[in-house]
């Protein structure tokens, strides 16, 4: 403890300077990380010379999206340092609790695509294998939301202002990135025709490393994200010419790839800059992972022994082009030789079925910019579909039939003709890969059976699934103190490792003595959350309320409205006497909407609305409260998940790809309240479909609705408190003075076809509500379950998510020394 002091308060003086008897919080958390990193910077080089030594195949994970949230507490636990650290700062005059709130957020993702990322490397830190986070840099993240007169306002997260004291900033490697420009062409020495790019316009990518930490095991692994510079300084003639205010503005406009993250999720942004970020990006990281390949091999074609390549989405599908590009243009590989080794090489997630979330770009676009990638991808293109040709017209063909030819081949083209002709990136990402996954079982049934059930009669062996998981270090051990605490000594800590380990709590669930502990533990993380309420919200919550939970990215498929029902519903029933046996219950919503996407911000809208009301209405308000939490980012999901109690997971069967949250809530004890949708269902057949809630429709019960004509009016006519609802939404009885504020919202359930089924499930929703009020009631049986769900969620770790692609995508091992945990 004595060594951790003496190099928090030398960093404050030497690395931050100031003097260290001014007792500043921020300088203290400062320094404190700094002396951190110092602790992880040896490992990590350790780690990258062992992979050399031991020509150890690596995995590359690209992603456009991390959200690591915030590191310090995760990188004291990993090293095992935490009560270390606690003490030394509270001899310092702090409290550790207090000076981790001094970090931001790096929120460099949207949703769960950016948040899997982040679990995916914690995972492969601890289990010891070699692998990279590739991504970029942005100097604004998700935006920071707040919520004026019940409404979303967005505001810029800057979140390097203060400085980011995690990464080193490589100013010395930086990597050449090209656009527009042109193709010659040229005939080498065998009479072949060869193809040389030209570029215009040039930035350079410089590197940003973040240590990740495996968990007690001396295996420190790299986040490497891109940021963007101008080589203007490099260019002398452009100062010299004396167009100096040219020459900085040129620079600023350059920069200006790496400055802001997209903010929609589920939804392409067809922007030329988010074209430019992607290949920024891509261009980068295969430049730098076959620098570090080409330093132990000169055959190009060894490139898939040595090299694992794993594509977050089709947002960086343009590196499989890219490499082709290289293989070809400045290897002068053969095109058959070029493309086996991107095919071995790539493998591609699939995390959405939503037709509007389908990545493609305007040839026009593609041409302009990266004309030379354009010509490849049409030559993939019109290889591919000689292929299809021939399989079709072969005698095995299956399914395929040569009358339906020309259907087919449009259907699988990599180029789309309409609205405008441009490149599905999902099909270049399909072709040039080995193996396409999804993300949940019923997930990876929809993509073979539906979306990508073409290339699932070319290629049965291509799609496979890999069921998210989440990683135990933060999500459990680091986010639930009182919770892994009391678990651990019942258990030991092995569970952080191996979270199969929690089976052992099963027999405890019968324990009386155990449960009142367990609960104890809830009530802790009521009170914790409790208290950080009142701090930012000045909102006092009431601890006896059953806490029901719906925070995730707002969206149509996620259903907060068909929750919304529910809350007014409840408030109606209070109102009209009709619920003497209501079990008091606090309602907690949060979560981003898209700046562009209408519905979802007026759903915001509406929720504070009704929230506003109901916690206005003397008559109701001990019993049902309404609290919208704003800015909901991973630490706060830190916060509200292990006080959770009920888990709203109710999206539209067959619409979430998987979900991740489900799998955090049910970890700390949380019951589930879900319709069977994404690894909710694999939840339920691992812990016993009884010990959740699960209602409404089933996705191929949707299918035939919807193929038998869907008549929402049917279901308005038919429930009187459905209409009454509806009706109050519709009238200004939450918006007075504003009428019509939420006309849209239920125009669009009664005459817009309600695309999401809300009307549909809401009956089943409200009889699995009251299932959930009665339970509660009964204290015992509600904590004995709750015991249960945590005990059976083993599988449901991002540990075994990455073995899985370890072992049967990435073909991997660990490092020697680390399969068991600790290292050397
Ligand atoms: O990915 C999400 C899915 O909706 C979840 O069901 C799933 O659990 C997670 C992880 O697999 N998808 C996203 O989060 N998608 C995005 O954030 C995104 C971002 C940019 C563009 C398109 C989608």
């Amino acid at each position: 403890m004595e060594g951790l002091k003496k190099d928090v308060i030398r960093h404050v003086v030497s690395s931050l300077g100031s003097d260290y008897a001014s007792k500043s919080a921020y300088n203290y958390y400062n320094a404190l990380a700094l002396a951190v990193r110092d602790r992880l910077i040896d490992n990590w080089i350790k780690t990258q010379r062992s992979y050399y030594d031991e020509k150890a195949k690596r995995v590359y994970y690209l992603s456009l999206e991390y959200l690591p949230g915030k590191s310090l507490m995760n990188n004291l636990h990993c090293l095992g340092i935490y009560e270390t650290a606690r003490k030394a700062m509270s001899d310092l005059g702090f409290s550790l609790e207090d000076l981790a709130e001094q970090e931001w957020d790096a929120g460099l993702g949207n949703g769960g695509l950016g948040r899997l990322a982040s679990c995916f490397l914690d995972s492969m830190a601890t289990l010891g294998i070699p692998g990279y986070g590739y991504g970029i840099r942005y100097d604004y993240g998700i935006f920071h939301q707040v919520i004026e007169d019940g409404k979303q306002v967005e505001q810029a997260d800057n979140w390097m202002r203060v400085g980011n004291p995690w990464a080193y900033e490589r100013g010395q490697h930086l990597f050449p990135v090209r656009f527009f420009g042109e193709v010659k062409n040229w005939t080498d020495e065998y009479g072949r025709l060869r193809h040389t790019w030209t570029a215009g316009d040039t930035v350079l990518a410089m590197p940003c490393d973040m240590l990740v930490p495996g968990w007690d095991n001396h295996h420190v692994i790299n986040m490497r994200l891109w940021s963007a510079r101008s080589d203007v300084e490099f260019d002398l003639d452009f100062f010299n010419t004396g167009n100096y205010l040219g020459a900085v503005e040129e620079k600023i406009f350059d920069e200006k790839i790496s400055k802001v993250l997209y903010p929609s999720d589920q939804i392409e942004e067809g922007r030329e800059l988010r074209l430019k970020q992607q290949y920024f990006f891509v261009t980068a990281t295969i430049q730098d992972i076959l620098r570090r390949f080409r330093k132990k091999h000169q055959d190009m074609t060894e490139l898939p022994q040595s090299v694992a390549i794993q594509l977050n989405d089709t947002h960086p599908a343009i590196a499989i082009a890219e490499l082709m590009r290289i293989l070809l243009d400045e290897d002068l590989l053969d095109w058959e030789v070029a493309w086996d080794i991107c095919v071995s090489t790539f493998a591609y997630t699939n995390h959405t079925i939503l037709p509007e979330a389908l990545e493609t770009w305007p040839v026009s676009l593609l041409e302009r910019m990266l004309p030379r990638h354009m010509q490849i991808i049409y030559e993939i293109n019109a290889r591919f579909l000689r292929e299809v040709e021939r399989v079709a017209r072969s005698e095995d063909c299956g399914q395929l039939c040569h009358r339906d030819l020309d259907h087919l081949k449009q259907r699988v083209s990599l180029i789309q003709e309409r609205p405008i002709k441009s490149v599905r990136m999902a099909h270049l990402a399909i072709i040039g890969s080995h193996s396409v996954n999804g993300v949940a079982a019923l997930h990876t049934e929809l993509l073979k059976a539906r979306v990508f059930d073409d290339f699932q009669r070319l290629y049965p062996q291509k799609i496979n699934n890999k069921t998210n998981g989440v990683t135990p270090r933060r999500w459990l051990w680091s986010a639930n103190q009182p919770l892994s605490r009391l678990i651990a000594s019942h258990i030991g800590t092995g569970f952080v490792r191996n979270l199969d380990e929690l089976t052992q709590l099963e027999p405890l669930a019968a324990d009386p003595a155990f449960r009142e502990a367990w609960r104890a533990a809830k009530l802790e993380n009521k009170q914790r959350l409790q208290a950080y309420i009142k701090r930012k919200l000045m909102r006092e919550l009431h601890t006896e309320h059953l806490f029901d939970v719906h925070i995730k990215r707002i969206h149509e498929y996620k259903r907060q409205v068909l929750n919304l029902l529910h809350v007014v519903t409840a408030y109606n029933r209070l109102r009209h006497g009709q619920a003497a046996d209501f079990t008091p219950r606090t309602v907690f919503f949060g979560g981003k909407a898209a700046p562009s996407y209408f519905m979802a911000k007026r759903i915001i809208h509406a929720i504070n609305a009704v929230a506003a009301t109901v916690n206005a209405d003397s008559r109701v308000n001990d019993k049902l409260q309404v609290v919208y939490l704003p800015n909901y980012c991973v630490s706060q999901a830190e916060r509200v998940i292990p006080a959770t109690e009920l888990s709203e997971q109710i999206s539209t069967a067959g619409m979430e790809a998987s979900g991740t949250g489900n799998m955090k809530f049910a970890l700390n004890g949380a019951l589930t309240i879900g319709t069977w949708d994404g690894a909710t269902i694999e939840m339920a057949q691992a812990i016993g479909p009884e010990l959740l809630f699960i209602f409404g429709m089933r996705e191929d019960e949707l299918v035939s609705l919807r193929q038998h004509g869907y008549n929402p009016m049917l279901y308005y006519h038919g429930d009187e408190e459905l209409r009454e609802a509806l009706d109050m939404l519709r009238s200004d009885a939450f918006s007075p003075g504003q009428h019509g504020l939420f006309a849209p919202l239920v125009d669009n359930l009664l005459h817009g076809g309600d695309r999401f089924f809300v009307l549909a499930d809401y009956r089943q929703y409200l009889g699995a509500q009251q299932d959930v009020g009665r339970l509660y009631l009964d204290q015992e049986e509600w904590t004995r379950r709750s015991i249960l769900n945590a005990a059976r969620m083993g599988f449901f770790s991002s540990d075994r998510a990455i073995s899985q692609y370890a072992r049967e995508i990435w073909d991997v091992a660990p490092m020697a020394g680390l399969q068991n945990g600790k290292g050397a």
